[in-house]
């Protein structure tokens, strides 16, 4: 599935978060946030959408990203991963950082780039990589939670399902 094929369809129901990536190349961190979202219901878009060879698409998404409905942004980037800490000076829809693991330097610096920002505008961060982009999708379902319920429910059945998983296969020997 690439980024295109899934973004919400014109009969979906507007999307309350947005997954954005730097690069198309990052989509195979991102698409870990999209299929925790879309497991959860949770109605979202997804978007390439670059800090650097695209400055004015991220401008203008930022702009319009509140009116629009997005109650989170989870932004994707590797190496100097300006695109959260960008989106977050121009929006105060929250935005999730997931810094993605770069080539180079393993996505230290996806996470460097992204965790350390100055007082004044926040990014939510996560871990680097696969795991980063799922927490991203949960955490930004947990934000919804408390305003619909039916995310809230799907949310509480998948952690039950994951206790029940570990009990049920507690011992690694078999
Ligand atoms: C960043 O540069 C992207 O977020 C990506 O992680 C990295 C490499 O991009 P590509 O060269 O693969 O397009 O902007």
């Amino acid at each position: 599935m690439s980024p295109a094929q899934s973004s919400a369809p014109s009969s979906a129901p507007p999307p309350l978060v947005g997954i954005v990536m730097g690069s198309r190349s990052d989509w195979e961190t991102m698409q870990h946030a999209a299929a925790k979202l879309e497991a959860l219901g949770v109605p979202h878009e997804v978007r390439v959408v670059s800090a650097h060879r695209t400055p004015d698409v991220l401008f203008d998404y930022a702009d319009t990203a509140a009116a629009r409905g997005l109650r989170a942004i989870i932004a994707g980037a590797g190496g100097a991963a300006h695109l959260p800490g960008m989106l977050a000076a121009k929006t105060a829809v929250p935005v999730l950082g997931v810094p993605v693991q770069s080539k180079a330097l393993n996505g230290m610096d996806s996470l460097l780039s992204i965790v350390q920002m100055p007082a004044g505008i926040p990014v939510a961060t996560f871990a680097i990589g696969n795991a980063g982009a799922a927490n991203a999708g949960l955490f930004a379902a947990a934000l919804l939670a408390a305003e619909y319920p039916a995310i809230g429910a799907a949310l509480s059945a998948f952690r039950a399902r994951q206790t029940d998983d570990v009990l049920a296969n507690d011992d690694p020997r078999r």
